[in-house]
């Protein structure tokens, strides 16, 4: 039986490897929240589908469903992704599940954070986030993977490394009150030193534009290999993304890594700002427990929230005229593997992307 250990990744000797480092799989979860996923889920469960089943052509695919969809989730997805029942109230594998950590002989362990559904009862109000809590306690002891309980909130989202001890993350989102009020940020600092086995932090000030995470780093900017980052960008200063991008680009121009280089910084036009049609808002479940998410909200669309499998690139499209040169931009950056587009409005429909409902397993040694 897997342990809860009392002890830090860092003591241990394990750290979180990059997410291009080899995976033994990916681990997903089947929307079907209706205040979330409009028309009950339909359309986004496609989108998964998708996803799933491009994936899967690289490496394993786990689906966590609950019980309720179990029969159609199976039915939908292709046989070779593993489908496992797995309680949750919404399909963000990224901010839910494990983060994977290694240690030199190759050893896995994972770490479970604290969640509260990007911002608690404050503002955002995606209640109950219950069965999200123990989304990563479940899969790790499915795979039979000790588990450090780290005594903080972090969504997997709002941090990326490169493997080599640095890690990228916004100010927006790690410092804002209504995730870790108790702490400082020196102490927030310490907390992602010992989880996560880095040694250096990049700090961009801000997310993309009206991103409801509070600014997750996975929308903005991400590495593509040690010393090199990508970041989403626009070249219209009307836009209020421009001033965010352009922060952004300062910091990291600015900015070593943990082996002191610096870094070479590579953008990315984002597409045409996107709002939420009539028909796709009206297709939303109102509660009083949920976000709203109204018509002609914008959506924070950007080509960065990719997944890195073995040997391909899951990008997200959406049939704007910046997709092409996204993906040339991303074949570049990944010479040796297949780039995937993937139509993905549905799934930033309901708030994030590739990236958001994506999380890598590390193969093991
Ligand atoms: O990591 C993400 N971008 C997911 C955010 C989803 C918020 C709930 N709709």
């Amino acid at each position: 039986m897997p342990r809860r250990l009392e002890s830090t990744p860092r003591s241990d000797g394990y750290h979180m490897p990059a997410e291009w480092e080899r995976h033994d799989g990916c681990w997903m979860l089947w929307p079907q929240r209706r205040d979330t996923w409009r028309d009950g889920g339909k359309p986004a469960q496609r989108a998964f589908v998708e996803v799933a089943s491009q994936i899967a052509r690289f490496e394993r695919v786990t689906m966590g469903v609950n019980r309720d969809q179990y029969e159609n989730a199976r039915a939908m997805l292709p046989p070779q992704v593993r489908v496992v029942e797995l309680s949750n109230n919404d399909a963000w594998m990224r901010d839910m599940g494990a983060t994977f950590v290694i240690n030199e002989q190759g050893d896995l362990r994972g770490v479970d954070w604290r969640f509260n559904a990007w911002g608690g009862l404050d503002k955002r109000m995606y209640f109950p986030w219950d069965q999200d809590q123990l989304v990563a306690t479940k899969m790790l002891e499915i795979e039979g993977i000790d588990r450090y309980a780290a005594p903080f909130i972090l969504e997997g989202g709002s941090i990326h490394v490169d493997g080599e001890g640095t890690l990228l993350t916004t100010e927006q989102c790690l410092l804002h009150p209504n995730r870790n009020p108790q702490l400082s940020r020196a102490q927030i600092e310490q907390g992602l030193a010992d989880y996560l086995g880095i040694r250096h932090i990049i700090w961009l000030p801000l997310g993309v534009y009206e991103d409801e995470t509070d600014g997750h780093v996975d929308n903005i900017c991400c590495f593509t290999r040690a010393g090199v980052v990508v970041m989403t960008w626009t070249d219209d200063r009307s836009d209020p993304q421009y001033a965010r991008s352009a922060a952004a680009y300062e910091a990291l121009m600015t900015a070593r890594d943990a082996k002191g280089r610096r870094l070479e910084v590579q953008k990315i036009h984002q597409p045409a700002p996107m709002t939420m049609t009539p028909e796709e808002a009206s297709g939303l479940d109102v509660v009083d427990s949920a976000f709203l998410r109204p018509e002609g909200e914008r959506l924070a669309g950007s080509y960065i929230n990719f997944y890195i499998a073995n040997d391909a690139i899951l990008m997200p499209i959406f049939g704007d005229r910046q997709d092409a040169a996204a993906a040339q931009t991303l074949a570049e950056l990944f010479p040796q593997r297949e780039i995937v587009q993937i139509q993905a409005r549905e799934i930033l429909l309901g708030g994030g992307n590739i990236h958001c409902i994506t999380q890598q397993q590390p193969a093991g040694g």
